[in-house]
C-alpha cells in the first residue's frame, strides 16, 4: 500500500504529517509525505515559527513525484490541515492526475477546520473551499461533527440527524464518511463515538471518553482509517482497528501526562491493534 500524503510538518510534536506518517509506516505503508507547512509546532500553542509553503512550491513537489513514475503505484491521497488557501486547488490536481494513472486510487480528505469546543480554527475561506471545491472531489472524509455540520449546513447531534447529515454529504461526493467524534445527547456520558456510512453499511463504535485531548490525534485517525479502508475495502474492520489504535495511543498519551501524542511509544498499537472494540450496526 502507498499513500500520497498532503499536510503540515512540524519539528516539535505531533500533527499533519509529522502525526501520520509513522503510524502508517509502522502498519507497512509506503508514505510520500508532502508538506504543506514548515512550522516549529502546532498553532494550539497560539505562537509557533517557520513558513507555510506556496501552493506552487507544493505543487513543485507533487509534479516531481509524478516524474519519477510513482503516480500508477499510489492507492490512496490523503489530505488534512490546509495552512493557506491555493493549497485545495494544489489537491485537487493531484488527485485528478493520480487517479489518471491508477483509476482504482481513492482519496481521503480530512476536512479540518475546528470543534464544537473551539470553533473555527482555520483560516476564515478555507472551510467553504473545502465544502465547494475539495470535498466533491473525495472518496472518503473523516470529519468531526462540528465539521459535519458545516459541510452539510447541519447541526447534527442525535443518531438520527448526524446519519442524516452524513447522507447529505455522501450527496456532495465522498461514497465514504468517517464521523470522528459523535456526541449525541443520549450517549453513555462515559463515552466518545465513532461512526462510519458507506455504500454496504452503517456502523458505530463507542469508546471510553478521556478527560483530555491531544492535538494529531483526529491527524492519526484519518491516516490509519484510510490506510485501513484502502487496503481492506471493509469499513467496519476499519473502523474498529482505527479505533483500538487511536484510543490506545490517547490513553498512553493521557497517563504519561505530556501534552503531545506519544506517537512513538504507542507503535505497538498500530501495528497489532487490540481490537478491544467492537462496532455495531446502526
Ligand atoms: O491537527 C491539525 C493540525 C495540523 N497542522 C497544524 C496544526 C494543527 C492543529 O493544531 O496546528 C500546523
Amino acid at each position: 500500500m502507498k499513500i500520497l500524503s498532503i499536510q503540515s510538518a512540524v519539528a516539535y510534536g505531533h500533527v499533519g504529517n509529522s502525526a501520520a506518517v509513522f503510524p502508517l509506516q509502522r502498519i507497512g505503508v509506503e508514505v510520500i509525505p508532502v508538506n504543506t507547512v514548515n512550522f516549529s509546532n502546532h498553532t494550539g500553542y497560539g505562537a509557533w515559527r517557520g513558513p507555510l509553503i506556496s501552493p506552487e512550491q507544493v505543487g513543485e513537489v507533487i509534479t516531481g513525484v509524478e516524474e519519477r513514475g510513482a503516480f500508477p503505484q499510489i492507492d490512496v491521497v490523503l489530505s488534512g490541515y490546509q495552512g493557506g488557501v491555493g493549497i485545495g486547488d494544489v489537491i485537487v490536481d493531484a488527485v485528478q492526475r493520480v487517479k489518471a494513472a491508477n483509476p482504482d486510487a481513492l482519496y481521503a480528505c480530512d476536512p479540518v477546520m475546528g470543534n464544537a469546543k473551539s470553533g473555527c480554527f482555520v483560516a476564515p475561506e478555507i472551510p467553504d473551499l473545502l465544502r465547494d471545491r475539495v470535498v466533491p472531489n473525495a472518496d472518503i472524509i473523516t470529519p468531526n461533527q462540528f465539521e459535519l455540520g458545516f459541510l452539510t449546513g447541519t447541526d447534527p447531534a442525535s443518531l438520527e440527524s448526524t446519519l442524516a447529515s452524513v447522507e447529505l454529504a455522501r450527496a456532495m461526493g465522498p461514497s465514504v464518511v468517517l464521523v470522528t467524534s459523535v456526541e449525541r445527547p443520549d450517549r453513555d456520558p462515559e463515552t466518545i463515538e465513532m461512526l462510519v456510512v458507506d455504500d454496504a453499511g452503517r456502523w458505530i463504535v463507542q469508546t471510553p471518553l478521556l478527560p483530555f485531548k491531544a492535538n494529531g490525534s483526529g491527524d492519526v485517525t484519518a491516516a490509519l482509517f484510510a490506510a485501513h479502508y484502502g487496503e481492506t475495502r471493509d469499513a467496519k474492520l476499519a473502523l474498529e482497528r482505527t479505533a483500538s489504535s487511536v484510543f490506545d495511543l490517547v490513553e498512553l498519551t493521557y497517563r504519561s501526562g505530556q501534552r503531545e501524542l506519544q506517537l512513538v511509544e504507542a507503535q505497538e498499537f498500530y501495528a497489532n491493534p487490540r481490537m478491544q472494540f467492537t462496532a455495531t450496526a446502526v
